[in-house]
């Protein structure tokens, strides 16, 4: 086999399903490899930020490796920002760039996509990535890759794989996976026990669980640690959309301030908040309205379980709720929790639309065509999202990246096969929203809600008087039929519920609903979270000396 098929299998072998990317003539002869040897499907997009959004998100929905290929320097760094987010919220991507032959580098001429020095990119990538590796020895390579790959899935972060163009025909021996090291037992027992005694001894233990359980694939094994328990279940806003399948202990959303006072006060007075796959942010914690001592939380994150003041070393989440499992029947006493009801029953009338309108539509759809999966970007319709019936959701909640959510809904689809609804705000649609154009040559067609307020509306809640967060009307319902989709433009929620209607009943076209949403109407959670943000900011500011 030569390196570039070596790569590709050991790629699929690792979980992958998939590459999105866009070539350059320094990764030209890997995409002749990736499209003849059909190891894995190629989907090309049109802008590298969409390629990493792509990939990440299939990666996410998936719970598989996501694959991310682009030429050197103007194409890799140009996608530095997608990775930067998969970095920040634990996305096992992989980077493949193409780059420089070893002849190119030795001529002493300074190469076309150069930046600084010849390794500025890989220096750059390192950054955001757990593991590099750079294929430039064919004796090396099997073992690199199967070092980053191992890397990748027992970080879930993202790995840069550097492959100069004149080494992807080389021949090269196949990857033997890597062995992941098991959990030290004693280390393992010693922490189950210590942290089960804790949670006895608790008044009110509660269980918040976070992106790791997603990545790890342990959401089935949760519920039932839950269970087992007889704990309280809630998600952080990052960890939006888990459980969503479970029946019972989950309580709703953390969001501080900005969420119901039963699943605040639930997790703010807990004197054993049990933290699985959190990751302790401010966009997780920020809008706290009161301060959760971290020292009195148990943490299982990154390979680590913290208690108070000293922490159990290379325990793995997988490992430690195995460990607990094992150590519990299935005979505790339930928590009495309230479900969240989550608002439906749109009142389809010539009222104009708000983002609430919304989550009441998507709800509503949902019980009448069930649950589809959901892909925002960030703004109002992320909080918006708050709102909607728990589905398998993709978003940007911490690292919060604009441009995230047409093609993360692209990607999850073009990776799956499922339908996704997309919401994004016309600001986000306005960087990313043109990658639409591909869906017709992946045979895709998702769903796309633009709440349209003609603004960048979350940062005038906070600096209303800047008129640079005027966008003004572009009319996004009349580019879909050019982009090969159908668009509508709608004002009020009785023509929201027919465009909602039509465009589930249209298949083989994307749908794009162009809601249009009056300035300075916002969804009760953001508006909630700007009052609190704004509160606590407030607070925190020291009086004037
Ligand atoms: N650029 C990128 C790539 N990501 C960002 N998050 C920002 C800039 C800053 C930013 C926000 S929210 C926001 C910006 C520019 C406005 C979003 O506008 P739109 O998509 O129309 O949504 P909405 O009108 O609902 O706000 C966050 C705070 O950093
Ligand atoms: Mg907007």
């Amino acid at each position: 086999m030569n390196l570039s098929h070596v790569l590709l299998t050991a790629l699929r072998d690792h979980g992958a399903r998939e590459v999105f990317g866009i070539p350059g003539d320094f990764a030209l002869p890997f995409f002749k490899v990736i499209e003849e040897s059909k190891i894995l499907p190629l989907f090309t997009l049109s802008h590298e930020p969409a390629v990493g959004f792509a990939a990440d998100a299939a990666s996410r929905y998936n719970r598989s490796l996501g694959v991310a290929a682009v030429t050197y320097g103007a194409g890799a760094l140009n996608m530095v920002n997608a990775v930067a987010g998969a970095f920040a919220e634990k996305s096992p991507l992989v980077v493949i760039s193409g780059a420089p032959g070893a002849g190119e580098v030795r001529s002493g001429m300074l190469v076309h996509h150069q930046a600084k020095t010849i390794d500025s990119q890989f220096a750059i990538y390192r950054e955001i990535t757990c593991d590099q590796a750079r294929l430039d020895d064919a004796r090396t390579a099997p073992a690199e890759i199967a070092r980053v790959l191992a890397s990748c899935l027992r970080e879930s972060r993202p790995v840069y794989i550097e492959l100069p163009r004149d080494m992807v025909n080389v021949a090269c021996e196949p990857v033997v996976a890597e062995v992941p090291l098991p959990t030290d037992a004693e280390v393992l027992d010693a922490c189950a026990d210590e942290v089960l005694a804790r949670l006895r001894s608790a008044t009110s233990p509660v269980l918040m669980v976070g992106v790791e359980v997603r990545r790890f694939g342990l959401e089935d094994k949760v519920a039932e640690l839950a269970h087992r328990l007889g704990v309280p279940v809630v998600t952080t806003i990052f960890g939006r959309g888990l459980l969503a399948d479970s029946d019972g202990a989950l309580a709703g959303t953390y969001l501080g301030v900005a969420g119901t006072a039963e699943v605040t006060n639930l997790v703010e007075d807990s004197d054993a908040l049990l933290l699985l796959g959190v990751i302790i942010s401010d966009t997780n914690f920020g809008v706290s309205s009161r301060k959760i001592d971290m020292r009195r939380t148990i943490q299982a994150l990154d390979h680590r379980v913290t208690l108070g003041y000293h922490t159990y070393a290379d325990v793995t989440l997988p490992a430690f709720v195995d460990a607990l499992l094992a150590r519990l029947s299935g005979d505790a006493p339930q928590p009495k929790v309230t479900s969240p009801v989550y608002p439906r029953g749109l009142k389809a009338d010539t009222a104009p639309i708000g983002p609430n309108d919304i989550a009441l539509a998507v709800n509503d759809l949902m019980d009448v065509h069930g649950r589809f999966p959901i892909a925002t970007d960030i703004g109002d319709c992320m909080f918006t999202a708050m709102d909607i019936t728990p589905t398998a959701l993709v978003a940007p909640a911490y690292y919060a990246s604009m441009g995230f959510g047409v093609p993360a809904g692209i990607g999850l689809q073009a990776a799956s096969g499922e339908r996704p609804l997309i919401l994004v705000g016309d600001g986000a649609f306005q960087m990313t929203g043109w990658e639409l154009g591909n869906c017709r040559r992946f045979g895709i067609d998702p769903i796309v809600i633009v709440f349209n307020n003609q603004s960048w509306e979350m940062l005038r809640t906070f600096q209303p008087e800047s008129s640079f967060n005027d966008l003004g009307d572009w009319k996004y319902a009349d580019m879909a039929a050019g982009l090969g989709g159908e668009g509508v433009r709608v004002h009020t929620r009785e023509e929201l519920k027919v465009a909602l209607d039509h465009a589930v009943a249209t298949r083989g076209k994307f749908q794009l609903i162009e809601a249009m949403i009056p300035s300075g109407v916002l969804s009760d959670t953001l508006a909630r979270f700007v009052a609190g943000v704004k509160r606590l900011t407030v607070a925190k500011v020291p009086d004037a000396c």
